[in-house]
C-alpha cells in the first residue's frame, strides 16, 4: 500500500502521467479492480477501515486526529489466530503502538523522507536511505528472516510515498526536470454551483501550494515568500550526498524561476508541472520497489501461494479541479488503485468492473486464509465476486461515504454521500448545508451539480431513500447527520 496514489498515476490505469510497469505486472497476471473506492478519503481512517472491514463510525476512526483503538477485532489478529505470522514495515499513521502483529517496524507519524527514523518493535532508529528503497528493505528482510518457512504469513508493506511533499530519490530528480505532464481540462475549474469545493483550501493555483514548502523554491537569498512561519529545508536530514545531489538540481531550477518573474496563469502552469515531478518521481521509486518485492517472491518460490495486492490509502488530485491533496467524494480521491494477484491454481486474471470499497480487505484476506469472516464486519470478501457468478449477479449496487475532518487543514467540509454506477449524491453539512448531484456518465469530471435541476427530481428522492437505506444498513449513528 502506498499514501495518496491516485489512481491516474497507475500506467493500468491510465497512461498519460507515468509508465508504472511493476504495478502493472500484478494487474496484468492478476485482477485490476476499475472501481475500488474508499469510505473516508483520508490516511488514519482508510487504515483502521481496512483493519476492521468496518466504516469509520463503526471503528471509531473518524479522522487524523485521534488514536487508533487498537484493542478491537482486526483482520491481522484474526490471521495471526488462524496460525498466520503476521508484519507490518512502513506507514502506520494509527498513534497507537501495532497489536496484532508479531513483527512491526514503522514509520513515526508522517516519515521523513531522507534518513528517516524507523520504530522497531519499539525502538526508534535512523537508517540512512530513502524511505521507499528502505521500507522494502526491510520487509524483504522480514521475508528472508524473519519468516518462519513453515507457517503461512500476511506481510503489510505501507509506504510513505508519494505523501506530501513529494520528495524524490535525489537520483531522480534530473531525469524528471525536462518533462511536461497534460494539464486537466478543469484545472482553472471555478467551482460554480458547488459550494464546498469552492471553500477548499488545497489548490495548486493558490498560496495552498506553497512555493517554498511544497515545490522546494528555497532560495538562498530567502526572497521567495512562504506562507508558513518557517522557510521549509527539505535537505535537513541528508548526508553530504544527498545534499548534494539536491543543490546541484535545484539551486539553478530555482534561479531560473527567479529570472523569470511568472506570474497569472503562467505561473499557475508552471505549479503544476512543477508539483507533478516530483510526485511522479516519487511513484517511480514505488514502482522500481514494487518490482523488487515480485521479483524476490518468484526468486523464493512464494510466488505460487501468494496473493499479493496493491493499493493506495486514498486517491489524490493530480491538478484536476485545481487541486491537490484528497477529502472530497469526488472521484480522483474518492477513487484508489487496486489490483490482486492471486497463485494460478484460482485462475483469476481478468478486470472486474464491480463497486468495490476498503471495508471488503478484511472479509476477503480472512476468506482467502480460510478463517470465517465474524458477522460484524461491514464489508464483503471480494472471492465471490471473482469466481461466483450468481455472487456476480447479485453484487452490491452502491457504496456508502462520509468524510469528518472539519473545520482542519485544507478545509473540506463534512460530508456523506451515495455513489451508485452511475449518479453520485453528496450531503454537506455542518456550517454548511448543501446538496450536489452528479451524472457520472455525462460529467465524469463532476462539474455540473444537478442537484437543483427539476427534472432530476425523481432520481434525487430515489438516491436519498437509497443513501437513508445505507446508513442504516451500515448502523450509521443518526447524530452524525
Ligand atoms: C499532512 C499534510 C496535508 C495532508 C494531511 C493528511 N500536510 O497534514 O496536506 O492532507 O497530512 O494526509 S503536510 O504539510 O504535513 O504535508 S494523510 O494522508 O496522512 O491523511
Ligand atoms: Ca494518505
Amino acid at each position: 500500500m502506498t499514501d495518496d496514489h491516485g489512481y491516474q498515476a497507475v500506467s493500468s490505469y491510465s497512461d498519460e502521467l507515468i509508465n508504472t510497469p511493476n504495478l502493472d505486472r500484478i494487474a496484468s497476471e492478476g485482477v485490476l479492480f476499475t472501481n475500488s473506492f474508499v469510505s473516508n478519503s483520508i490516511c488514519a481512517p482508510s487504515r483502521a477501515v481496512m483493519l476492521t472491514g468496518k466504516h469509520s463510525h463503526l471503528n471509531g476512526q473518524l479522522d487524523n486526529g485521534t488514536e487508533f483503538d487498537g484493542s478491537q477485532q482486526t483482520f491481522p489478529k484474526l490471521l495471526q489466530q488462524a496460525g498466520y505470522q503476521t508484519a507490518i514495515v512502513g506507514k502506520w499513521h494509527l498513534r497507537s503502538q501495532p497489536e496484532g502483529f508479531d513483527y512491526w517496524n514503522i514509520l513515526p507519524g508522517q516519515g521523513s523522507y531522507y534518513n528517516p527514523d524507523f520504530i522497531e518493535m519499539g525502538e526508534q532508529k535512523r537508517i540512512e536511505g530513502y524511505v521507499t528503497d528502505l521500507t522494502t528493505d526491510i520487509a524483504l528482510k522480514w521475508l528472508d528472516e524473519g519468516r518462519d518457512p513453515d507457517r503461512p504469513f500476511c506481510l503489510l508493506l505501507h509506504h510513505k510515498a508519494p505523501h506530501r511533499t513529494w520528495q524524490p530519490d535525489t537520483a531522480l530528480l534530473d531525469d524528471y526536470a525536462g518533462r511536461s505532464f497534460r494539464v486537466p481540462g478543469n484545472y482553472f475549474d471555478d467551482y460554480a454551483g458547488r459550494e464546498a469545493a469552492a471553500a477548499q483550501k488545497m489548490s495548486v493555483r493558490t498560496g495552498d501550494m506553497d512555493l517554498v514548502y511544497d515545490l522546494k523554491m528555497n532560495d538562498p537569498e530567502a526572497e521567495i515568500e512562504t506562507r508558513f512561519n518557517f522557510r521549509m529545508d527539505h535537505t535537513s536530514r541528508m548526508n553530504i550526498q544527498q545534499k548534494e545531489a539536491w543543490d546541484r538540481h535545484f539551486l539553478p531550477l530555482i534561479r531560473d524561476f527567479k529570472e523569470a518573474k511568472l506570474t497569472g496563469k503562467e505561473l499557475d502552469l508552471w505549479k503544476l508541472q512543477r508539483y507533478l515531478r516530483d510526485y511522479l518521481a516519487c511513484i517511480e521509486s514505488v514502482d522500481n520497489n514494487v518490482g523488487r518485492v515480485l521479483d524476490y517472491l518468484k526468486k523464493n518460490d512464494l510466488d505460487k501461494n501468494t496473493v499479493i495486492v496493491y493499493t493506495s490509502d486514498q486517491g489524490f488530485y493530480l491538478g484536476e479541479h485545481g487541486w491537490f491533496d484528497k477529502r472530497f467524494m469526488y472521484e480522483e480521491s474518492m477513487r484508489t488503485p487496486l489490483m490482486m494477484r492471486f497463485p494460478e491454481s484460482y485462475h483469476i486474471n481478468r478486470t472486474e468492473n464491480g463497486l468495490v470499497q476498503n471495508i471488503d480487505f478484511a472479509p476477503t484476506f480472512l476468506d482467502l486464509a480460510g478463517v470465517d469472516i465474524p458477522a460484524d464486519i461491514q464489508g464483503k470478501s471480494l472471492l465471490p465476486l471473482l469466481q461466483d457468478s450468481e455472487e456476480q449477479a447479485s453484487w452490491r449496487e452502491a457504496l456508502y461515504y462520509h468524510y469528518y475532518e472539519y473545520p482542519n487543514e485544507h478545509a473540506v467540509k463534512r460530508h456523506y454521500g451515495i455513489r451508485t454506477d452511475r449518479y453520485k449524491l453528496i450531503h454537506f453539512y455542518y456550517d454548511i448545508d448543501s446538496w450536489e448531484l452528479y451524472d457520472l456518465e455525462n460529467d465524469p469530471h463532476e462539474m455540473n451539480n444537478i442537484y437543483g435541476d427539476a427534472s432530476y427530481k425523481d432520481l434525487v428522492a430515489d438516491l436519498r431513500s437509497q443513501l437513508e437505506e445505507l446508513r442504516i444498513k451500515y448502523r450509521v449513528p443518526d447524530d452524525k447527520q
